[in-house]
């Protein structure tokens, strides 16, 4: 097992709920091995064991793999249906060879010493084509703010082309690019995004619209982005609203007075705010919920709505990163969301 609770290949898979041993089942609903692979596990060879681990890992994996390899490449039906119905069950839409291309006089942004010290991303509006966080010759400048923009438009075709019934309802956020390597960074435990946590914003509350991001992998060196990803969202929620504390009357109007917050933060952005919070902060929950490890290579990229699905980013270096906001009302299923399960679980009306 490493530092982060992760279990190596060799090691058993057994999370303590036993079906196969007590039960009689012949698949165990904890580990998923099959009873003989439960009783014969201590005899196998760590090649066997190896084998094994890697068969589950894809058997309970959180990613849907996608075959889509260009940014405007026409969409099945059937793939549509497949790529709405698994990222609004809070999985990651994953395409393995989707790269975005660097023109070759855009490999000199690859280097953290493009982005302001103590920032973690360039960020870059479309709507008012401005750079926030860049340390950029003024020379250099449009050419770096035509690579967000590409990638913003790629990345806008795509999830046009593949989350049709949202395409109306997709409101444009802010892109990224990410060339600071994020292992060692130092950052206050709240800002801290090696801590699996679900996403919510202090100053941007999205009063329950879902938070749809679009990653691609440039990285030139063959390092792959490392994420762990945890629990589904109603287990978050089960762990973790009975603890949060309860938000003050006039807090809303007073943050929006003082300006600490761009527009009012509800009962939604409150409750996601102290579950973001108290995820991060408790340590052994950290290590020891149940979780898994993604590396995502150069060259691929992935789709994943970060408000519900509770993840971690450990290690890597120049992602690309473009945030969509949705109307809850625009999903297929809304029942899944983020905003609907706070609702049924609280019995009140949160925006
Ligand atoms: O930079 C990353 O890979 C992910 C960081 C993160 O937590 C996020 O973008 O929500
Ligand atoms: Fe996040």
């Amino acid at each position: 097992m490493n530092v982060f609770g992760e279990k190596d290949l060799t090691d058993s898979p057994c999370i303590g709920i036993c079906s196969s041993t007590n039960l009689g089942d012949e698949i165990c609903i904890g580990c998923k091995r099959t009873a003989q692979e439960v009783i014969d596990w201590n005899s196998y060879s760590d090649q066997q064991k190896i084998a094994i681990n890697m068969r589950l890992r894809k058997e309970t994996s959180i990613l849907t793999e996608m075959n889509v390899t260009h940014w405007t490449a026409p969409v099945s039906t059937n793939e549509n249906d497949q790529a709405i119905d698994a990222i609004e069950q809070g999985r990651i839409l994953h395409f393995p060879t989707l790269a975005f291309q660097l023109l070759p006089d855009e490999n000199e942004f690859l280097s953290p010493s493009f982005a302001e010290i103590k920032a973690k991303n360039i960020s870059f509006d479309r709507h008012t084509q401005r750079l926030r966080c860049a340390k950029c010759p003024a020379e250099k400048y449009a050419r770096l703010k035509n690579m967000l923009q590409r990638f913003s438009e790629q990345a806008e075709r795509l999830v046009h082309g593949l989350l049709t019934p949202y395409a109306a309802a997709l409101q444009l956020g802010r892109t990224s690019f990410r060339p600071v390597e994020i292992a060692g960074r130092l950052s206050s435990y709240r800002k801290d995004d090696t801590r699996l946590h679900v996403d919510a914003f202090p100053a941007t509350p999205n009063q329950g619209r879902r938070i749809l991001r679009v990653f691609t992998n440039i990285n030139p060196n063959g390092q792959a982005r490392h994420w762990r990803v945890g629990e589904p969202f109603a287990e978050v929620v089960a762990r973790f609203l009975p603890l949060v504390s309860k938000q003050w009357p006039g807090s809303a109007a007073l943050l929006k007075w003082l300006r600490l917050t761009k527009s009012k933060r509800t009962a939604y952005d409150h409750l996601m705010l102290q579950i973001h919070d108290r995820m991060k902060a408790d340590l052994t929950y950290q290590k020891k919920v149940s979780q898994q490890s993604i590396y995502f290579a150069p060259g691929s990229s992935w789709i994943v709505q970060t408000d519900q699905v509770s993840h971690a980013a450990m290690s890597g270096q120049h992602v690309l990163e473009q945030t969509f906001y949705l109307p809850v009302t625009a999903m297929v299923n809304p029942t899944l969301s983020p905003l609907k399960t706070l609702e049924k679980w609280t019995g009140r009306v949160l925006t």
